[in-house]
C-alpha cells in the first residue's frame, strides 16, 4: 500500500456532466482516462449522500443513498467498475461523528422517538439556565442548539445543521458497521472517516477551561477503542483496504496509536498542523505570513515521529477545506511552475502516502473572488460575521477571507479555456477562477510540465523502495529557507533539498554526503553535480541518490 498515491476528487467542482452546473459522478467517469494517465490507485471522492448541502454534503441525510445531484447508485456502480477496469480503488468518505439534522434518526428524535433520542447527544441547560457545556462550534458561535420545544439541547460541534451522535450508545456503533458494509459490498476498498478523532465524547460533559472545549472532546481514549471495534467489523475484515482517519487537532502520539497496524484501526491519518502557519496565534481568520521554520518544524516532527512509532502519515498541502498551496506558500505569479513542483516533490519523497487534490497537478491557485457575495462556504460566511461583530472593516475582513476561505479550493476544475473551463455548459454552482484561460488541463497537457512533474513523482514511488519504505531523517534543521531530509532504505540514501522563497540560498552540503559519488534523482531545476556545497534558485527543489 505504501507505493500508492490517492487523488482527491470533489464530485461537486470536478465535472458537471449534464449542464446544472453541479459535478456528478457521470462527470467523473468521463474524466476516469485522464485520472489513468497521472498513475493515481485510489480516488477519494468526498460526499455525494443524500445532504440538503449546507456544509456541502458533510451534513448527511442518508448515508447509503445517493443524492439525485450527483447521480444514481447505478452511476456509482458503473465508476466503481471502471476505476477498477484501469486499476483504480474507490475510497469514500465517512462522515460519522454527526448526521444532517434532516437525517430520519433525527427527525425521530425530535418527534419523541426515544431509541432514537439516544443517537445524539442532549443535555438539559445547567441550573442558572446556560448552555450544557461553554464550548464553542468550529463554525462559530456555541456548540449547543435547541432540541425542538423540550427543555434540552443537542450538540453541535459544526454547523447546526450537523448533530452530534452518541457512538457510546452500541446502537449507534452498529448503524456505523452497516454502512461501512454497506458500501464494502459495492466494491469500496478505501475509506476517508471525517473529524473521526472527536467520537469519544465523555458521557459527563463538562466545561472547558478556555472557553474552547477541543480538549474535552478530541482523541479520548475510547475513540481508539470504538475506531479498533469499526475495523474489526467492517473494513479489517479485508486484506486491503487503505482507511484513512481526519485527525482535528490531533498528536502525534495519537496519530501512532490511530496508524499503527499493530493497533487494527485506521492505515493512516492527516494530521493539520503544518496548514496553521499562518494563523496569528492559532486563530485561523487573520492574515500573516506564514512561518516557515515552524512549517519544516512541524513536517519533521511528524516524520520522525511517526516513523520511530511505525505510524503512518497522509501527506498533503491541499484539500476542500484548505487555500490552495501554491497561492499560500508558493509565486503563483512570478515563480509557477517552480512553486508548484516544489511543493509537490517535497511531500512526494516522504515517508507517507501522498495525496493530490483535484487541480493542484495543474498548479490551480486560490480564485481571488472580489466580495462576499463570491463565497458560498457556511465557515465562511459565519467568520464574515463574527469578525464584522469583532469590529473589522469590510476590506480588511475580505482580505482575510480571500487567503482562508474553503471556497479557494472549491472553485470548479480547469479543464479548458472554453466556456466555464470547460467544467460545465450551465451557471456554475461556485465561480470558475479567472485565471483559467491559462491553467487549464488542455493548456498543461499541450503545453506544461507541471502535471509530467507529478506523473515522475507518482512513478518514482512505485519504483523505489527507498521512497515507499525508506527511513526519514531531518537535516539543517536551523536553515531558514530551505527544509532538508534524507530518506534511507539497505544501502541507499535520497538527500532531498527544498527551498521555499525566491532568493537564491547556497547550501554547505552535510559531511556525511560529501566525496561520494551521487546521482541527479528529479530536481525542478537544472540537473548537476552535487559539489561540496549546491545554491538553490528560486523555489528550487533537487534529490540526489547515493548508494552506501
Ligand atoms: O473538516 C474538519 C474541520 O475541522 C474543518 O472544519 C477544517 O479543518 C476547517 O474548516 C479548516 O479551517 C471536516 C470536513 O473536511 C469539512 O469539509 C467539514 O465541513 C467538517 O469536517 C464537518 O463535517
Amino acid at each position: 500500500m505504501h507505493e500508492k498515491v490517492v487523488y482527491q476528487i470533489y464530485p461537486k467542482s470536478f465535472n458537471d456532466s449534464d449542464g446544472n452546473g453541479i459535478g456528478d459522478l457521470r462527470g467523473v467517469i468521463e474524466k476516469i482516462p485522464y485520472l489513468t494517465k497521472l498513475g493515481v490507485e485510489m480516488l477519494w471522492l468526498n460526499p455525494f449522500f443524500i445532504s440538503p448541502q449546507n456544509d456541502n454534503g458533510y451534513d448527511v441525510a442518508h448515508y447509503t443513498e445517493i443524492d439525485p445531484l450527483f447521480g444514481t447508485m447505478a452511476d456509482f456502480e458503473e465508476l466503481v467498475a471502471k476505476a477498477k477496469e484501469n486499476d483504480m480503488g474507490i475510497m469514500l468518505d465517512m462522515v460519522l461523528n454527526h448526521t444532517s439534522t434532516e437525517h430520519e434518526w433525527f427527525q425521530k428524535a425530535l418527534a419523541g422517538d426515544k431509541k432514537y433520542q439516544d443517537y445524539y447527544i442532549l443535555r438539559e441547560a445547567k441550573e442558572d439556565g446556560s448552555l450544557p457545556t461553554n464550548w464553542v462550534s468550529k463554525f462559530g458561535g456555541p456548540s449547543w442548539a435547541k432540541f425542538g420545544d423540550t427543555d434540552k439541547y443537542y450538540l453541535h460541534l459544526f454547523d447546526v445543521t450537523q448533530a452530534d451522535l452518541d457512538w457510546r450508545n452500541p446502537e449507534v456503533r452498529e448503524e456505523m458497521f452497516k454502512i461501512v458494509n454497506f458500501w464494502l459490498d459495492k466494491g469500496v476498498t478505501g475509506f476517508r472517516f471525517d473529524v473521526i478523532n472527536l467520537i469519544g465524547k465523555d458521557e459527563v460533559l463538562l466545561d472547558a477551561e478556555d472557553g474552547v472545549g477541543k480538549a474535552r472532546y478530541t482523541d479520548r481514549p475510547i475513540a481508539h477503542d470504538f475506531l479498533h471495534e469499526l475495523n474489526q467489523r467492517t473494513f479489517g475484515r479485508f486484506e486491503d483496504i487503505m482507511t484513512v482517519g481526519e485527525m482535528s487537532s490531533t498528536t502525534v502520539e495519537n496519530g501512532v496509536k490511530y496508524s499503527n497496524p499493530e493497533n487494527e484501526e485506521l492505515s493512516m491519518i492527516f494530521s493539520f498542523h503544518h496548514l496553521k502557519v499562518d494563523y496569528k496565534n492559532g486563530e485561523k481568520w487573520t492574515k500573516i505570513d506564514y512561518d516557515f521554520m515552524e512549517l519544516k518544524r512541524i513536517l519533521d516532527e511528524w516524520q520522525a515521529g511517526m516513523s520511530q512509532g511505525n505510524g503512518w502519515n497522509a501527506l498533503f498541502w491541499n484539500n476542500h477545506d484548505q487555500p490552495r498551496a501554491i497561492s499560500r506558500f508558493g509565486d503563483p505569479v512570478n515563480h509557477f511552475e517552480a512553486s508548484a513542483k516544489l511543493h509537490a516533490q517535497t511531500i512526494h519523497l516522504l515517508r507517507g502516502t501522498p495525496y493530490i487534490y483535484q487541480g493542484e497537478e495543474i498548479g490551480m491557485t486560490n480564485p481571488n473572488y472580489l466580495d462576499i457575495q463570491d463565497f458560498v462556504d457556511v465557515e465562511t460566511k459565519n467568520a464574515y460575521q463574527e469578525l464584522k461583530e469583532k469590529g473589522l472593516q469590510h476590506e480588511e475582513i475580505m482580505d482575510i477571507i480571500r487567503e482562508k476561505s474553503r471556497d479557494n479550493s472549491r472553485t470548479p476544475m480547469q479543464w479548458s479555456n472554453e466556456l466555464n473551463a470547460g467544467f460545465t455548459t450551465g451557471e456554475p454552482w461556485l465561480e470558475v477562477a479567472d485565471n483559467f484561460h491559462q491553467i487549464n488541463v488542455e493548456e498543461e497537457l499541450a503545453n506544461g510540465t507541471v502535471m509530467d512533474y507529478y506523473k515522475r513523482l507518482i512513478a518514482l514511488r512505485k519504483e523505489m523502495k527507498v521512497i515507499s519504505e525508506g527511513s526519514y531523517r531531518g537535516i539543517l534543521m536551523e536553515h531558514p529557507s530551505v527544509y532538508a531530509y534524507v530518506r534511507e532504505y539497505e544501502g541507499q540514501q535520497l538527500l532531498v533539498l527544498n527551498h521555499f522563497y525566491a532568493d537564491p540560498a547556497t547550501i554547505v552540503v552535510p559531511e556525511e554526503f560529501k566525496n561520494r559519488s551521487s546521482k541527479f534523482l528529479i530536481g525542478n531545476g537544472e540537473e548537476r553535480e552535487l559539489g561540496s556545497s549546491i545554491t538553490l534558485e528560486a523555489y528550487e527543489t533537487v534529490a540526489y541518490l547515493f548508494e552506501k
